[in-house]
């Protein structure tokens, strides 16, 4: 679990925020993820939204309370705590029904979000290359320069992956999402859904018969790359029909039917994109 140290928390005022607060973004997927989780338990929070457009997670309030400069961030009882998997296996014990993560599986689920975890640099090439689409580099420089100056530490040391994510912006800034990185990125979750695919041929839900935080994590994956244009119906029918099940459901539809763009825009995004969409450049 990462809750921070005392000593890692410059924005003091947060020390005494009372009871479930979360700092998010609204088109955020890690964002959206928690904000499903706390949905579906009835989970009564406070929302202070941090707007990821103009970088307000690059400034010095929000690093003071989140070094990494990511989203979502909860605090609860004045208590800080990173990493959205590690915030809902947090919330999971302290509001332990409705049951989320199935009793006797914690570690199990722990081992499989962490995997989950592991893909998210691969969404974000593919979200910023085929969703987003910013026309110049994605973090300013000046943002950046904030962003890199402020330090901070984790858990009272400095923190490698705050380092990842400053060499991810770099080399966006220089490179862009290339057609060699989406294309890699792409396969990646081809060969995950393929997985996914088996085991909803079978079940209902990823950890079987009930809803478990797995098909919420998995489902924000699905979505996004939905967004982005790559093909579940085709390729995996049995998620697609599991998601658009999931989607229906109003804990889950009230945070991912928001978007940046409209519709219109999107598909003119996906369209357009140097001439070629994910599935060519993925070869799906
Ligand atoms: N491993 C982190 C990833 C969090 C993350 O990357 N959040 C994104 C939004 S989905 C973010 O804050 N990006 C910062 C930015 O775009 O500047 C978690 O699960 O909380």
């Amino acid at each position: 679990m990462v809750q921070l140290a005392d000593s890692d928390i410059r924005t003091r005022e947060v020390l005494g925020w009372q009871g479930v607060h979360v700092l998010h973004f609204m088109g955020s997927s890690c964002s959206q993820k928690l904000r499903i989780f706390l949905n579906l338990k009835k989970i009564p929070w406070q929302s202070h939204p941090i707007d990821l457009p103009s970088n307000e997670n690059m400034q010095s309030w929000f690093l003071g309370i989140n070094p990494r400069g990511l989203v979502p961030v909860l605090v609860h009882d004045g208590a800080v705590h990173i990493e959205s998997n590690d915030i809902i296996q947090y919330l999971e014990e302290r509001f332990p029904t409705p049951r989320l993560i199935p009793a006797g599986h914690e570690n199990e689920v722990a081992a499989l979000l962490k995997h989950e975890d592991d893909l998210h640099l691969d969404l974000r090439t593919l979200s910023f290359r085929f969703v987003f689409a910013p026309p110049g580099p994605p973090k300013p420089a000046a943002a950046l320069e904030s962003y890199i100056a402020h330090g901070g530490t984790v858990q009272g040391v400095k923190d490698h992956e705050k380092q990842v994510q400053i060499e991810f912006w770099q080399r966006a800034a220089r490179e862009g999402f290339t057609d060699a990185q989406a294309r890699a990125s792409a396969l990646k979750f081809r060969a995950e859904f393929d997985a996914l695919d088996k085991t909803l041929a079978k079940q209902p839900y990823l950890m079987g018969g009930h809803l478990s935080v797995l098909d919420i994590a998995w489902l924000i994956y699905e979505h996004r790359l939905s967004l982005a244009g790559y093909p579940f119906e085709r390729l995996h029918p049995h998620v697609h029909a599991w998601a658009e099940r999931l989607r229906a459901m109003p804990e889950f539809a009230n945070e991912v039917t928001q978007l940046r763009h409209s519709a219109e825009q999107l598909d003119t995004i996906r369209r357009t994109q140097f001439g070629k969409t994910l599935e060519m450049i993925a070869g799906f």
